[in-house]
């Protein structure tokens, strides 16, 4: 029997996680020969709710958990992790700003930094799925002095998989058939669903889908489904969430076997993005370790919608400075 993978989750009472948990615990992040150990992280007043769902965890009896604990703190809930999902955040409120969001999240992230820096196992692979998900990464990364900048990413798979389903949706496709979508730059509505390089079953997809669509339709459609959601089922969406936080976890680890996904990682200047932002770009997975494709065609066209990405996300760095440089 493998020796057990520590898996730290924030927010581990919240409706992510309680679909991310159950399949975590169920062996779909790595595989159904590796026991886990759950390290599930919650606020004070979440940890009522927390008992709730680690009886379930309980009840369900998996085969691949050899331990369940708790925390109401991070320095205590990543002690040894090996993988870390950062879910839990400051939710916006009625009629709070922007720039208070920001601030209100990059003190949770700073203070997670740093405990992962003093507690976590030194090889952790960090995965930031609560929102403003890419400035929250980055303010983590930081406040890391000990570990490299690259083990912190933020979840962009879940642009991508909507990507990559709703156009196998559109043309008649299934998911496998499309390859080579990419989201660029941040998790917000700016982000830039890419088709230029995709095919679908072997054909270029933007043969199959006409440039009106493309533009008017397809990418506001995939940048904003997010709103979407929340309007048609009055909450956010949870369980595609887990679904790709999942897929960018269990991809990274395991690889992806040649096939391009979207990933949130610090540049290094790859395509004209400054170092300084956690932005999305395509990534292979090999050995543990991600690698930023090259070569992507860039059109007149795509830069415009690159460039407006980065701009916002150095925004939100700009906003949050203080504590980055903490
Ligand atoms: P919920 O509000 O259901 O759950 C969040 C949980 O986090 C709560 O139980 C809360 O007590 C806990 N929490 C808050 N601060 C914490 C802290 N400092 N330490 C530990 N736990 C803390 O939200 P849920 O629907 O699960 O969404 C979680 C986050 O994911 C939100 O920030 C949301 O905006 C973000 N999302 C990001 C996505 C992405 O693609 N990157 C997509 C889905 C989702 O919208």
């Amino acid at each position: 029997m493998k020796q057990p993978v520590r898996v730290a989750v924030t927010g581990a009472a919240g409706a992510i996680s309680y679909t991310i948990l159950f399949k975590i615990a169920a062996g779909e992040l790595l595989g159904s020969d590796q026991p886990v150990i759950l390290q599930l992280v919650e606020i004070p007043p979440a940890m009522g709710a927390l008992e709730g769902v680690v009886m379930e965890l309980i009840d369900c009896a998996y085969p691949l958990v050899a331990g369940i604990q708790t925390a109401d703190n991070p320095e205590d809930g990543f002690k040894d992790a090996d993988i870390a999902f950062l879910i839990g955040a400051k939710p916006r409120g009625p009629g709070m700003e922007r720039a208070d969001l920001l601030m209100g999240n990059a003190q949770i992230f700073s203070r997670q930094g740093k405990a992962l820096n003093d507690n976590a196992a030194k090889g952790v692979k960090v995965l930031v799925v609560g929102n403003p998900a890419n400035t929250n990464a980055l303010i983590a990364a930081r406040n890391a002095p000990d570990l490299d900048p690259r083990q912190f990413t933020a979840m962009t798979r879940l642009d991508h998989n909507r990507a990559v389903g709703i156009l196998a949706d559109k043309v008649g496709a299934q998911a496998s058939d499309v390859e080579g979508a990419i989201v660029w730059g941040n998790h917000s509505p700016t982000q830039y669903p890419d088709l230029h390089g995709c095919t679908v079953a072997g054909k270029p997809a933007l043969d199959l889908i006409d440039r009106d669509y493309y533009e008017g339709t397809y990418i506001p459609q995939v940048a904003k489904r997010g709103a979407a959601i929340i309007d048609a089922r009055g909450a956010s969406s949870a369980a595609s969430a887990a679904q790709a936080a999942i897929n960018h976890i269990h991809d990274w680890v395991l690889g992806t076997h040649g096939k391009t996904v979207s990933m949130s990682v610090p540049s290094d200047g790859a395509y004209g993005i400054a170092p300084g932002v956690i932005y999305s770009f395509p990534v292979v997975c090999e050995g543990g370790d991600y690698k930023i494709v090259h070569g992507v065609e860039i059109s007149e066209f795509s830069r415009g919608l690159m460039t407006h990405t980065d701009d916002e996300l150095r925004s939100e760095k700009a906003a949050v400075e203080t504590l980055l440089l903490a």
